[in-house]
Order: C-alpha cells, then structure tokens, then sequence
C-alpha cells in the first residue's frame, strides 16, 4: 500500500533499512544469547538523528511528530525487536518533559536526550503496580529545595543505561492517583541504584532492569508540572508512546512475513516449492493482510495525532492492541511455515515469536487496553446522547 511518505520520511526508512541490513542483522541473534547492550548500534542510531525525531527544534531536535518515531521503529523492529526498543524506549521517557516539562527543564535535559548523548527511561511500575498504575508506593517527600525518593520501579526499559529518567511517585499516598507526581532523577544522584537487570523471554538486547530509591535526594526544579499532576502526565506520556509499541510490533510481525515467504519460495516438499500449496498460500495471505491492516491503522493514529487531535487515548490502545496481537499471530504462523527449522535458533523466526510477546503485555496489557477503549466509547455514547 502506499502512504504517500514524504521525502524526509522515505529518506528516514532507508536509513533504518541500511542500519537495519548491514548493523543489526548480523548480530541480532548474537545479543539475543549474550543479553548483551548494543552501545555501538546506539552511536549509529545517535548519528542518524533518530533521537532528535521527538524533540522540538528550539531543544536541538528536528520533531515533526510521532510519525517519524514510529517508522524508524517499524523498520528498525523488522531486524530486531530489541534493538531497535534502545530508540522507542528513549522516546517514552523523554515524553514527560517534552509534554508537561517546563522550559528550564527544557533546556537543560532535551538538547543532550536529541543528540543521543544520553538515553531516557520511564519509570512508573513497581512490584505491586502494574495495571494498577494508580497504586505506586515510591514515595517522594519535599523537604525545603529537594525531594526525597524512596522505593523501587521494576521491568524498567533501559534502566542501567540511561542517563535521564522520568519517575512517577506518589507526594501525597492519601490522594491516589491525584497524589502522584512527576520527575526527572539522573543517573549518578546519590540514594539511587540499580537492583535486578532481567533475564528476558525476549527483546533480550534491550537492559530491563529495577531502580532503587533510598533517601534519594533531588532538586525541587526536578518536579515536572505540579504535585498531583504525574498521573496525568503518566497517561498523556503513554496515549503518545502507545503507537510506538504497536510500531515494534508492526516491524516484528513484517520482519517475519518477509522471511516466511522467502523461506516458503525455497523450501521444498514434494517435489515443489511450499509457496505452491494452497494451504501455505492462506497463511501467508493472512498474515499479510493483518499486517497491512495494522499499519494502516498505525499510520493512521499517528497522523492523528500530528494533526492535532486533542484526545487519542481510544486509537492509541487501539492500534497497540490490534499491532501486538497480529505481532504474536503472524510470528506464531512463521514458525509453523518453517516447521522443524522455525523452531529452531539458528533460524531467526522465534526469536521473533519470543520478542512479539511482550508487545501484548508492556505499556499496559492489552487487557487494559480494552478497558481504555470500552471507557472511551461509553463516555462517547453518553456525549452523544
Ligand atoms: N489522559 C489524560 N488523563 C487521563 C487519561 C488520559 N489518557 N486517562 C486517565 N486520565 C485521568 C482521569 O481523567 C482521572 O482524572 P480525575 O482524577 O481528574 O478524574 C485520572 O486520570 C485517573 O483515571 P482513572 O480513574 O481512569 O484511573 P484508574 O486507576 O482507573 O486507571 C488505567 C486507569 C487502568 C487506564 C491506568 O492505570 C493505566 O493506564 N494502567 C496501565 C499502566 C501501564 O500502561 N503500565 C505500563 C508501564 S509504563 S511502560
């Protein structure tokens, strides 16, 4: 299908192509097994600018909005959905402070974050807050011109490797959602550490690790908005990510679609190639009609929010749920067509299967999801009536 890319954005996806081919394929499978960062990838996609594609131009970026992020996420995930997670992951922590950050901040964090010379993370789960976003216990207590942190987040995307990091804790336990507030801590302020570094059934390359707050003292300028106001900026923060995730899930779901009808036209059977039986011939034509409707409604969101638009929560959810879930589909079906050998490591189809998985369950389950969108079309009904 063609979506009528303009120059800039034909230009992006060639490059993330031509990273993608020569950078990330010959060693995806390698850091699958090591878990190892890719820091030197990460010079590459800084060299490239792609970290500049969500950063206003007055803050050294060149952000045209977040369809840019999400086609370099696209194609960048079709070689490896972990790697290319070191780009969308700095994305979703750089977002509080390009949404709700004041200029000071502005200034002081954007210009490094666009330029690649640091990575950011997001930090609002904890243990026993997950879905319940609302339920955090870190704590933060203001005492003079600082705050104090105290408690932990887990399964954070490029905790360890980042130098900035957006973290939602609660100011006021009693107020629930409307007692948590927003700030950037960074890397290096004494009281905060790094716990557990995960060991993944997949996006292996990308670092998951918990942070610790203990007496973690930080300046007060570091508070993004008001007290009060973290929750909100968490959510505004996810309907803005949302798309990226379902970008991962796009470019996994398209990376294994291409390889399944590659392998389909060479591998033989009965004295044919594959791709000449009907029964293969469905599943390939399944898989890619879901995967061009997930991009469609992809694109779609994205330019939507481009546009404009002043409320996304509903297509965000939307296109991250319907992205995953073909993600997990279509990589399950490029296992199956390549049978013994899909099952297999030395052929890159489950690694695949293994980094579509989390596309359903991280920034909020695609349960949640369906919750977001079944609230957004009750209060839609009762406008309408
Ligand atoms: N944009 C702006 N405000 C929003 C919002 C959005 N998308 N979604 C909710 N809010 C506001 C609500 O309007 C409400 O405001 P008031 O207190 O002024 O009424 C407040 O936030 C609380 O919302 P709600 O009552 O819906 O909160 P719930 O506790 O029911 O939780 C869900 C809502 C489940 C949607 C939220 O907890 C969530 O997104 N959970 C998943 C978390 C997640 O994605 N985690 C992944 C880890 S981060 S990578």
């Amino acid at each position: 299908m063609d979506y009528h890319l303009d120059d800039f954005q034909q230009e992006l996806v060639a490059q993330a192509n031509r990273i993608g081919r020569e950078k990330i394929r010959p060693v995806a499978a390698e850091l699958d097994i090591s878990g190892e960062f890719p820091w030197d990838i990460v010079k590459i996609f800084a060299d490239s600018g792609f970290y500049g594609l969500w950063v206003p131009e007055e803050y050294g970026g060149v952000s045209r909005g977040i369809m840019d992020l999400v086609l370099v996420t696209e194609e960048l995930s079709k070689f490896c959905g972990g790697i290319s997670l070191a780009v969308a992951a700095s994305a979703l922590g750089t977002f509080p402070i390009v949404i709700s950050g004041n200029d000071a901040q502005k200034e002081k964090f954007l210009p490094m974050l666009a330029a690649g010379e640091g990575l950011a993370a997001f930090g609002l789960t904890e243990a026993s807050a997950g879905s319940d976003a609302g339920s955090i216990q870190t704590r933060a207590e203001k005492k003079g011109d600082k705050y104090i942190l105290n408690g932990s987040k887990v399964f954070i995307t490029n905790g360890g490797v980042a130098k900035v990091y957006t973290v939602i804790a609660s100011t006021d336990p009693e107020k629930g959602t409307r007692g948590a507030s927003a700030f950037i801590v960074e890397d290096g302020t004494p009281g905060f550490t790094f716990g557990k570094k995960e060991d993944k059934m997949g996006i292996r390359a990308s670092a998951t690790m918990e942070l610790v707050f203990d007496n973690c003292e930080i300046p007060a300028e570091n508070l993004i908005g008001r007290e009060g106001e973290g929750f909100m900026v968490a959510m505004k923060t996810l309907d803005r990510s949302r798309p990226g995730v379902a970008a991962q899930a796009l470019g996994i779901a398209a990376g294994a679609l291409d390889l399944s009808v590659q392998y389909a036209s060479q591998r033989e059977q009965f004295g044919q190639s594959i791709i000449r039986f009907q029964a293969i011939q469905t599943m390939l034509s399944d898989m890619a009609t879901k995967v061009e409707a997930a991009r469609a409604m992809l694109y779609a969101t994205a330019r939507m929010i481009d546009g404009g638009a002043k409320s996304y929560a509903k297509e965000s959810a939307m296109c991250k749920v319907y992205a995953s879930d073909v993600a997990m589909d279509v990589t399950t079906d490029a296992v199956q067509i390549f049978g013994g050998y899909g099952y297999m490591r030395d052929y890159p189809v489950e690694k695949m299967m293994r980094d579509a998985k989390i596309t359903q369950i991280y920034e909020g389950t695609n349960q949640i999801q369906r919750m977001v969108i079944a609230r957004n079309l009750i209060k839609e009904a009762q406008r309408a009536s």
